[in-house]
């Protein structure tokens, strides 16, 4: 049952009601690995679900073109000055609606149309918006790409600098979303000093990991950070971007108005809520338990023979190549969500198959810690895991019913948060 329960919604709508039920269920019983994913607390889905959704508050805090702020205006200046506190950067901007228009306003803060934007290509582990071609960043702005090392799976700084000098970007990211080892921030800057470039670093996966300790932070080698707020750092569906004070205004501009309209203030309140669980105590023992749980994931796999690339893993993911296993990225991630072990197909570094059917797969740790789950109990998910994927690669169904049910079974004493099965 919901808490609170839809009460409303199943009498007037119950066909949607059940389907909302379904999917916390689904939620509720699933292993859920996908590495952009988790699960938000009680008091963040609450306030997503508030009155502060009929409200539009165009502009900033002070500076607004409707009436009736009273309330949203400190809301939104607590969400700026966690967000601050939180990070240790002088700007925030909480109004983004997700991590590809934060990720615009970086190039409507710096860029001209044109210009020469730097990042690690998608199929290595990038972002669309760093560049990639398909991508607005790749069609409006002139892309160079960099990659990771064939022999240790890692960014090949070598090739960044030498690209960077050669290329002269304008903008040059750092980050992305398939990157299982450590940034190494101050090489990035160092290189983006020596070119004139402007360092922004997309820290969506592992904001959590930066605000409670477990990997090192950005602030102080970079120019700008944008960040998602709903993966490790476990808030709402939404987005900041932060800076040093002198963007601060080229940064506000850029979200507000060269993107985007009225902010959505359910989603910003939700932020400042979760910017204050992730400024208490125990959020960096959360944070250094999801690492916990990769590594420990992550040496269970390859104790079975999967491929890891890069050997391992520094933070919440892991990126498998399967190619030695016989099966494909996507038939396996197929099988594994119907073995109740949810995570999704990805191209891994030199792929030689297509985007939408790769070799890969990518595995998150940090919605299974948020239900509970601890290293110990990690040998166990890499033995479900083998089992679906050689049964796969067999041409076999047969254990997906028998491991789900296993899942079900454990996950049914790991609470949900915000959720339970009706008694
Ligand atoms: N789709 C997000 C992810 O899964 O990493 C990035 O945009």
């Amino acid at each position: 049952m919901h808490q609170p329960s839809l009460t409303h919604l199943r009498d007037q709508d119950p066909g949607l009601a059940g389907l909302v039920e379904a999917e916390a269920q689904r939620q509720f019983e699933k292993l859920r690995l996908i590495a952009s994913e988790n699960y938000v607390s009680p008091a963040v889905l609450e306030t997503t679900g508030s009155v502060l959704t009929n409200k539009y508050s165009e502009g900033y805090a002070g500076r607004r073109y409707y009436e009736g702020q009273q309330n949203v205006d400190p809301i939104e200046r607590l969400a700026v000055e966690r967000a601050k506190e939180l990070f240790g950067v002088e700007h925030a901007n909480v109004q983004p609606y997700s991590g590809s228009p934060a990720n615009l306003a970086v190039y409507m803060a710096f860029l001209n149309p044109g210009d020469t934007v730097m990042g690690l290509s998608l199929p290595m582990g990038g972002h669309l918006t760093h560049g990639w071609s398909v991508s607005a960043t790749g069609k409006w702005f002139t892309p160079v790409r960099y990659d990771v090392r064939a022999d240790t799976g890692q960014v090949d700084m070598d090739q960044v600098r030498e690209v960077a000098l050669r290329e002269r970007p304008k903008l040059i990211w750092c980050g992305g979303t398939a990157i299982p080892r450590t940034i190494d921030f101050p090489a990035f800057a160092e290189i983006a000093r020596e070119t004139g470039a402007v360092l922004a670093a997309d820290i969506a996966h592992i904001a959590g990991l930066v605000a409670g300790g477990a990997h090192p932070s950005p602030v102080g080698h970079v120019d700008v950070i944008t960040t998602t707020t709903h993966k490790t750092l476990r808030g709402p569906r939404g987005a900041m971007v932060m800076a040093t004070a002198e963007h601060a205004t080229a940064i506000d501009k850029a979200v507000f108005p060269g993107l985007q309209g009225g902010p959505h203030d359910h989603t910003t309140a939700a932020i400042a809520v979760a910017l204050r669980e992730a400024a208490q105590r125990d959020f960096s023992a959360y944070a250094h338990r999801i690492v916990a749980n990769a590594k420990a994931l992550a040496a269970a796999l390859t104790e079975r023979g999967f491929d890891l690339i890069s050997g391992g893993t520094d933070n919440h993911l892991i990126l498998i190549d399967l190619t030695g296993k016989g099966v494909p990225g996507k038939p396996a991630a197929k099988a594994l969500d119907e073995a109740g072990i949810e995570l999704n197909h990805n191209a891994v570094p030199f792929d030689p198959r297509k985007p939408f059917d790769p070799s890969g797969l990518r595995i998150g740790t940090a919605a299974i810690t948020t239900r509970g789950l601890v290293p110990a109990q990690m040998a166990k998910v890499a033995e479900w895991i083998d089992d679906v994927v050689q049964a796969t690669a067999r041409g076999e169904d047969k254990e997906r019913e028998r491991v789900a049910g296993e899942i079900r079974e454990l996950l049914a004493g790991y609470p949900m948060p915000g959720w339970a099965p009706a008694p």
